[in-house]
């Protein structure tokens, strides 16, 4: 599946740098294109693989290039007041040649939070493929307005994508790790999670064909439009020699398991990905669609094993939309990715929605009462003051 990817903010373009590192390894040509937007400068900086002819900095009139803060409400703003530059230089790319664009975000920080459901609206506004979100949620111990941040934008984002993917940086931290190495191993994770999805269907160059193909338009149906969607991923190494040349000549089958082994291996993966950690933890019963990826050597991707642990997802999830497909590469692990959208039961969601409206109603009632002390200041006020009201 072919996107163009468009990070705002800091946690936004480093997602999309690890991104294009992933898919410069992977050669897989699932990223088009790579755009980074931000209003601090220094942050643009900062990206390896984001050359500076595809990046924006937007809010240079207001901000001098210094960013926002965490002020979400300014990051909106000047991202609004610039999109323009933002859209002609997505206008450069072949956009024929796209099968989705992908707008990617920390939620709780200022410009991607503020910024990134602007820059959606514009796209879906503009072109007809479909626009997903990559949300990042803050730690818990970021602090409340990091918080309060991601529940407003968490709440505009989902409005303005077709599919928004969660992923929640309080269920990843590690202690005992400095905050940039801890997000450099975040974001390396995050990038092969959604670069094995994404990149189903595109091919390793190898020119293996895939027994059950997944192509764009499962990935798409399975993302479906609106909701919120997690990841799940699991990998296991296969004990056995790395082929050499002599086995690729012969066809490489001459090392092939029997298929019980394969098919074990594969249900077995697939369970790990979809009970171990998601992008965003949550109950996986009640998902609406589900999509399973298998990526492995093609000797070993056996079709039996993708039916039986699709079916077992249908159960585990309760939906019977559940897609399944294959995805073969030169490599000596086999890899399974589990895709679940249209997930309700989030607690953290929930949570973070839950603070929204009490912060709303703490808001409320503070300007109630100081409205009400700033009557009694007037009505009572000492003369010697002037009232400037
Ligand atoms: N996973 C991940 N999260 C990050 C990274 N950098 C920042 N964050 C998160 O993103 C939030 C927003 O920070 P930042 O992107 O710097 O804000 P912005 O530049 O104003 O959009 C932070 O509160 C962190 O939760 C990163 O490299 N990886
Ligand atoms: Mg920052």
């Amino acid at each position: 599946m072919k996107l163009a990817l468009i990070g705002i903010g800091q946690a936004g373009g480093k997602v999309v740098d690890a991104l294009v590192d992933y898919e410069r390894q992977a050669k897989t040509g699932f990223v088009v294109d790579a755009i980074a937007v931000n209003t601090a400068r220094a942050d643009l900086r900062g990206l390896r693989n984001v050359p500076e002819s595809r990046q924006v900095l937007v809010g240079l009139t207001r901000v001098k290039g210094h960013g926002v803060g965490a002020d979400n409400e300014l990051g909106a703003e000047v991202t609004a007041e610039d999109v323009g530059d933002v859209l002609s230089m997505v206008d450069d790319l072949p956009v024929h040649e796209i099968d989705a664009f992908l707008v990617v975000a920390g939620l709780g920080g200022g410009t991607g939070s503020g910024g990134a459901p602007v820059v959606a609206r514009e796209l879906k506004h503009i072109y007809t493929e479909p626009v997903y979100g990559l949300g990042i949620l803050p730690a818990r111990d970021e602090g409340g307005i990091y918080t309060l941040n991601a529940a407003r934008s968490l709440q505009t984002f989902v409005r303005e994508v077709d599919n928004l993917i969660v992923f929640d940086n309080d269920a990843w931290r590690k202690t005992g790790e400095s905050l940039e190495a801890g997000y450099g191993s975040l974001n390396a994770e995050l990038a092969r999670r959604l670069g094995v999805l994404f990149s189903a269907g595109e091919g390793d160059g190898s020119g293996a064909v895939a027994e059950s193909v997944v192509d764009a338009s499962e990935i798409i149906n399975t993302l479906g439009s609106g909701g919120i969607s997690t990841i799940g991923y699991a990998a296991v190494e296969l004990d056995r020699p790395k082929r050499g040349l002599f086995s690729r000549l012969s066809g490489g089958k001459a090392d092939a398991e029997d298929g019980g082994d394969s098919t074990n291996r594969i249900t077995s993966l697939v369970r790990r990905a979809a009970l171990g950690r998601l992008t965003m933890p949550c109950e996986i019963a009640g998902a609406e669609r589900g999509l399973v990826v298998v990526a492995g050597p093609s000797d070993v991707l056996s079709r039996r094993g993708i039916e039986r642990a699709r079916t077992w997802l249908e159960d585990e999830t309760g939906t019977m939309e559940i897609r399944g497909g294959d995805y073969p590469v030169g490599s000596n692990f086999v890899a399974a990715v589990v895709l679940l959208s249209g997930v309700y039961d989030v607690p953290r969601v929930k949570e973070l929605q839950a603070v929204a409206i009490e912060t709303q109603r703490d808001m409320l009632a503070k300007r109630e009462s100081s409205a009400a002390s700033l009557d009694d200041l007037i009505s009572t006020g000492d003369d010697h003051i002037d009232p400037l009201f």
